[in-house]
């Protein structure tokens, strides 16, 4: 039997960070719908409007470009990434999924600043749409808390006392 997919981690409270939401306009019937949950669990979570800022581009496959630029500012806590590849419909799905995918983990290790992938990949409108609803399955929204987990866990880093290696006390 699956297991379930959900993370279970709590959201925690969002309002010291600052968010970039970074939206690929392509297939935005499904993408302003992954927005719109991001940015309202980013509000239920305490982030203040001034500090979610959304930012689109052109598809999935500039989302990394994108992502880099906005931490490389230094204005961002973390990053969130939004993006719909739906496979029947996008003929080079698997470059741009692999690219997107890719790019995002590689500009997330070489900034510092965590970016959640919040790109949907699946075999059909059906899917992407039923992902893409009101409520608590909106990826969008698991994007944004996973988001909020992260920059909690890097604040958590960087509040931490250094120890020597080997200290135990
Ligand atoms: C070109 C393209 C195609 C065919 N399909 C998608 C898609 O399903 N989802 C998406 O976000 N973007 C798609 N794109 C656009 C590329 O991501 C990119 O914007 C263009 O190739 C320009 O670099």
């Amino acid at each position: 039997m699956r297991g379930d997919p959900q993370p279970t981690a709590p959201t925690g409270d969002a309002s010291p960070f600052r968010f970039a939401v970074i939206v690929a306009r392509f297939n935005a019937f499904v993408t302003d719908r992954l927005r719109d949950g991001a940015v309202a669990a980013l509000r239920e979570a305490g982030a203040a409007d001034a500090n979610v800022q959304v930012i689109a581009v052109p598809g999935a496959f500039e989302l990394p470009q994108a992502a880099r630029a906005a931490a490389e500012t230094g204005r961002f806590d973390a990053v969130v990434c939004l993006g719909c590849l739906i496979r029947g419909e996008t003929p080079h799905f698997d470059y741009i999924a692999s690219a997107a995918a890719h790019g995002i983990a590689a500009a997330a290790g070489e900034t510092g600043v965590p970016m959640a992938f919040g790109v949907l990949t699946t075999n059909t409108i059906e899917q992407a749409t039923a992902r893409a609803g009101e409520g608590p399955d909106n990826k969008g929204r698991e994007a944004a808390a996973a988001a909020i987990e992260m920059a909690t866990l890097y604040k958590s880093f960087s509040a931490a006392t250094p120890r020597p290696f080997g200290f135990r006390g």
